[in-house]
């Protein structure tokens, strides 16, 4: 590829506050994986940036709730996370971390160049204080009522519930996250950037981008109509970077304003490593580098505008070329959350699935243009009804015939039929079409593309029934093994940036250098005839039933243990509030036909009715407990218990024999809440 041009493509960089789930790949990681695996395969010369967030109140925060410092929290999840990555095979240059001394120096240069053009300003502004803590309450160290959707969690930056941006003063009925106490109001000082003062700039470059998403024009334009807002850039925190300059003490940059420059200093500790310490100027400051931020659609607003007018301001730094930001994977209708610590964890799926497995299961469903849904069961039919019965039935029955017939050579190839000359005709056009849509960011429709080279790969193989022809006419046989071959060459190249295991097998058994793999090879495909081929392999197992069962109660387990218990087995407060304990009256009971154990229990919770089984037959009477006031679990899951449903547990203390119901003390109205 002769031009200058050259690609700077970013992955947002994940909080180090917790673990990868799959939505987040899907969301920013799988697509531009997929994209720079095959850009490079075109020639073009790319870096892939990414790395931990390591500031903000997550992770301060959760290092408070764990009674731990900041930096354990950033260590075990930076590198639990950078794991997760080369687990699932994607390959940045660097996965770098906020908390290095590179990022901290790039954030406040990036800081200071403003503050000296005189583009910033300060500003004493009032912010919630808790007496307790003695401390500001930033952004999620706050929680309260949504103003704008009514939702009673919202966080202080954000309401997870309706998406709002939010300010914690902006909350009603503000509680701590920490204490649940209510904070008073102080004023604060902090540098300000005048956002509002880049609009027309802003809508003037954003003038010149087409080829931008549609959800993604449509967010912008949102933020654009409601007129943008000067913004803090500095927090009253601990962890952070320092703000630096004399007189800030105790203030630290917004995480907002420092995470993106972590792309720049990513890439200086990338080319540092490299030894060609100048190596990054290349792909910050010069033009012939396109800059592409992939995204999930909570970040756009900071990659659209936030960060392209930071740059504006500094200058010098070339502007993103596009922020295909994705919407949102949910699992079972729901959207998966680290902060409320439902979703599939990496760590976990991978120790179960292939690599090849799970990216083909996402990059099969995922969520470009809108929500999308993942399943256990979607994992395996996309595992066992395409990949294995489509790519890997082409490529297993072209190598075991060549093996048992031509004595695992590649035949020669004799003769070019017009079946041949249409199949690959379509091979090439079809790679051409993969490609574009890959770098349209139509990731989806690209890998449906690819699929249907090998559904067109098998039905060469049916049509010309080689294991007949093996009988009459080996010469011709032979030419149509060889096309076979060259097709799984083909496939090779078409898959190797979605399912680059696979990729390297089949370039394996065919005898091919993978090193040397261009994506033209793929309307190209030369193999040497005669050449022994590798030994066979199965290129994807299927996927029992019972493989994803436990899966599904793996997920129910992360779903309802809210955020990472800590090592020595503390929960949250978060953890505990999940759990809804109510006070109710028993207003029936009775034994279970032909249990031993269960009593069945009618119960007056609040306005509703419920019925619970529970093993406590062998301690209590049912006439005994009917009337009586005891604590029941309130939100558990249904279940049954010999057939007959359960809507809760009920509370009892158990010690050797003994077990005694937990009850409250005096007269309480049934439906109460405990805590
Ligand atoms: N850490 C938010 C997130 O993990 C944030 C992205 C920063 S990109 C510069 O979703
Ligand atoms: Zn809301």
């Amino acid at each position: 590829m002769q031009n200058n041009q050259r690609y700077l493509v970013t992955a947002a960089l994940p909080y180090a506050n917790n673990h990868l789930h799959i939505g987040h790949i899907a969301g920013a990681y799988l697509p531009p994986d997929i994209y720079v695996r095959y850009m490079r395969m075109k020639g073009e010369d790319v870096i892939f940036i990414c790395g931990s967030d390591e500031h903000g109140t997550a992770i301060e925060m959760a290092a408070i709730q764990e009674g731990i410092q900041p930096r354990e929290i950033i260590d075990r999840y930076h590198f639990s996370n950078k794991k997760a990555f080369e687990d699932l095979r994607i390959d940045f240059d660097i996965y770098s971390r906020t908390s290095n001394e590179v990022h901290h120096k790039t954030a406040q240069e990036f800081f200071l160049n403003l503050h000296e053009k005189g583009i910033l300003f300060t500003k004493s502004e009032k912010q919630l204080y808790s007496e307790k803590e003695k401390r500001f309450l930033a952004d999620r160290f706050v929680t309260g009522t949504c103003p704008n959707c009514g939702y009673e969690n919202a966080r202080g930056d954000e309401c997870e519930n309706c998406g709002s941006n939010l300010s914690p003063l902006e909350l009603i009925n503000p509680r701590s996250k920490i204490t649940g106490d209510t904070p008073v109001v102080k004023e604060s000082t902090h540098f300000h950037f005048p956002l509002d003062k880049y609009q027309e700039k802003l809508e003037e470059w954003l003038k010149s981008k087409n080829g931008w998403k549609q959800n993604v024009m449509n967010y912008i334009k949102g933020w654009m109509k409601t007129g943008l807002k000067e913004r803090a850039i500095t927090r009253d925190l601990e962890w952070g970077v320092k703000v630096p300059l004399e007189g800030y003490d105790g203030k630290v940059l917004y995480v907002w304003f420092d995470a993106p420059i972590g792309y720049i200093s990513a890439t200086k500790e990338l080319f540092e490593l490299r030894g060609d310490a100048d190596g990054w100027k290349r792909y910050w400051l010069d033009n012939d580098t396109k800059l592409i931020h992939f995204i999930g659609k909570d970040n756009i607003v900071f990659h659209t505008i936030i960060f392209p007018a930071m740059l504006m301001a500094h200058g010098g730094f070339i502007l993103p070329e596009n922020v295909p930001a994705n919407e949102f994977l949910n699992i079972g209708g729901q959207k998966q959350s680290k902060s409320r610590g439902t979703g599939i964890l990496v760590k976990d799926i991978v120790a179960k699935f292939s690599a090849d497995s799970v990216r083909y299961a996402l990059a099969a469903s995922l969520p470009e243009n809108r929500d999308s849904e993942f399943s256990w069961e979607d994992l395996q039919a996309r595992n066992n009804n395409e990949l294995a019965a489509i790519l890997g039935n082409f490529v297993n029955r072209t190598v075991v015939f060549a093996k048992n017939k031509f004595g695992n050579k590649i035949a020669d190839r004799t003769e070019s039929t017009p079946e041949s000359e249409d199949l690959f005709r379509y091979v090439s056009s079809q790679a051409e079409l993969t490609g574009k849509l890959i770098e349209e960011f139509r990731i989806k429709d690209a890998l449906s593309e690819a699929m249907n080279v090998a559904r067109a790969a098998n039905k060469y193989f049916n049509d010309t029934e080689p294991w007949k022809l093996i009988k009459t006419d080996k010469e011709k046989c032979g030419s149509i093994i060889n096309d076979c071959l060259r097709v799984c060459f083909s496939l090779a190249v078409i898959f190797r940036p979605f399912i680059p295991g696979a990729s390297d097998k089949i370039l394996g058994i065919l005898g091919i250098d993978t090193a040397s793999i261009t994506w033209k090879d793929a309307s190209n495909p030369a193999i040497p005839a005669g050449a022994e081929l590798g030994e066979n392999m199965i290129l994807f197992p299927l996927i029992e039933d019972e493989e994803i069962k436990p899966a599904e109660k793996q997920k129910e387990e992360v779903t309802s243990s809210a955020e990472d218990k800590t090592e020595d087995g503390l929960i949250t407060i978060d953890d505990f509030r999940k759990v809804q304990f109510k006070v109710a009256e028993v207003l029936e009971c009775e034994k279970v036909e032909n249990s031993r154990k269960l009593l069945k229990l009618r119960l007056k919770v609040g306005d509703k009715e419920k019925q619970i089984v529970s093993g406590i037959s062998e301690y209590y009477k049912p006439e005994e407990l009917i009337g009586r006031l005891i604590i029941v679990v309130d939100n558990l899951k249904p279940s049954k218990l010999m057939g007959i449903e359960s809507h809760g547990m009920l509370l009892a203390a158990k010690s050797g024999k003994e077990l005694k119901l937990v009850t409250v003390d005096g007269n309480i109205a049934p439906g109460a809440e405990v805590n």
